[in-house]
């Protein structure tokens, strides 16, 4: 009995050894981190995982996620806590199935929860919650975002005090069936499907100021390679897939997406919000499961990726939020972090 627990635990310590780090917490199954700090905590927003019983699908169907718990922490490395229940599901009147990626924005004493799910005719949409607590509960407002659609929003926050949404998403995130501005439900399942032209790519929005409205239009988040000519949809080792975020470091704008079919992170950077961003390279490797996203914050003058991978399930769609650190190199690039050690 003794030697077996013996084994056991030197398998697990094996087994933990190949991680960069380890999972935040392990009590429930979380995703695609988008982190923030409010008042000198630490808060994360993730999805979170569950195993719905339906089948693994190109189309993500089983991503069939049903309410937010936000965690909090109040440095890297402390304990973190599951606030339970932010909102869920069925609190929100418009929608159908699958509560993806979310993420958060402060403005005005109130927090602004931000979130994709399809409604009821299986099209994704954004919504907005709010609250007056970083955990909150979040309160639905009764419609999506108008003229919102596709998945992964992320916002940031100019130092001019303007926000922005990056959104999008290809796939199951369903952005290619959007070509004329009009959902096409028998649209592609994967890309334009047009090789050599500019590859589909997120969009980008102003806020509006009470933070629930996009104004000025959409813009496509324009990538170039350093020859300045946009990145094709065959070029799928640096095109974008979904999973967009923003931060902004010695005045540039850093553009972070991932690859999606080629797990890769990419980073591209700006002169605006706006971009065009010119493509700086891979800045991590793919992690355990199929899908890589993330989110690049500052805390106490370090920068930190959250992250997610599969360490404790093993399955693509029950996965588990992570945190390292990130460096900017001088020349624009981010050192390149690898999950899996070698
Ligand atoms: O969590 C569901 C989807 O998986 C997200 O929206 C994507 O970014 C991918 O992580």
């Amino acid at each position: 009995q003794n030697n077996q627990s013996t084994t056991k635990t030197s398998i697990d310590t094996l087994k933990k050894s190949k991680y960069l780090s380890q999972p935040l917490i392990s009590n429930i199954f979380t995703a695609d981190p988008s982190a923030h700090v409010f008042d000198g905590k630490i808060y994360i927003y993730p999805s979170h995982d569950i195993e719905a019983g339906k089948p693994e699908n190109d189309n993500g169907d089983h991503f069939d996620m049903r309410d937010y718990h936000i965690l909090s922490m109040d440095s890297i490395g402390a304990k973190v806590t599951d606030n339970g229940v932010a909102l869920s599901i069925k609190d929100i009147p418009w929608a159908g199935r699958q509560l993806w990626a979310p993420d958060v924005a402060f403005k005005g004493g109130t927090y602004y929860l931000y979130f994709p799910v399809k409604d009821k005719s299986d099209i994704f949409r954004i919504g907005v919650a709010t609250s007056k607590n970083p955990a909150g509960p979040f309160k639905a407002e009764p419609l999506p975002i108008p003229g919102s659609f596709s998945i992964d929003p992320a916002v940031f926050t100019d130092s001019d005090g303007s926000s922005y949404m990056y959104f999008g998403g290809i796939w199951g995130g369903q952005l290619q069936r959007w070509k004329n501005g009009k959902y096409d439900a028998n649209g592609s399942k994967t890309d334009s499907q047009q090789e050599d032209q500019p590859a589909l790519t997120a969009k980008v929005a102003k806020i509006t100021n009470n933070m629930l409205s996009f104004e000025g239009g959409l813009k496509d988040v324009i990538i170039l390679d350093k020859q300045g000519k946009q990145l094709l949809t065959k070029d799928h080792d640096r095109r974008f897939f979904e999973g967009a975020w923003m931060h902004k470091f010695n005045g540039k704008y850093y553009f972070t997406y991932s690859t999606g079919d080629t797990h890769y992170l990419a980073s591209a950077i700006g002169d605006t919000p706006y971009g065009p961003f010119t493509y700086q390279g891979t800045f991590m490797d793919p992690v355990e499961g199929w899908t890589t996203h993330h989110s690049i914050v500052e805390i106490k003058g370090k920068w930190y990726i959250f992250y997610h991978d599969t360490q404790l399930s093993g399955k693509t769609h029950l996965r588990n939020v992570k945190v390292t650190e990130l460096t900017h190199n001088a020349d624009g690039t981010i050192k390149l972090i690898e999950p899996i050690l070698k």
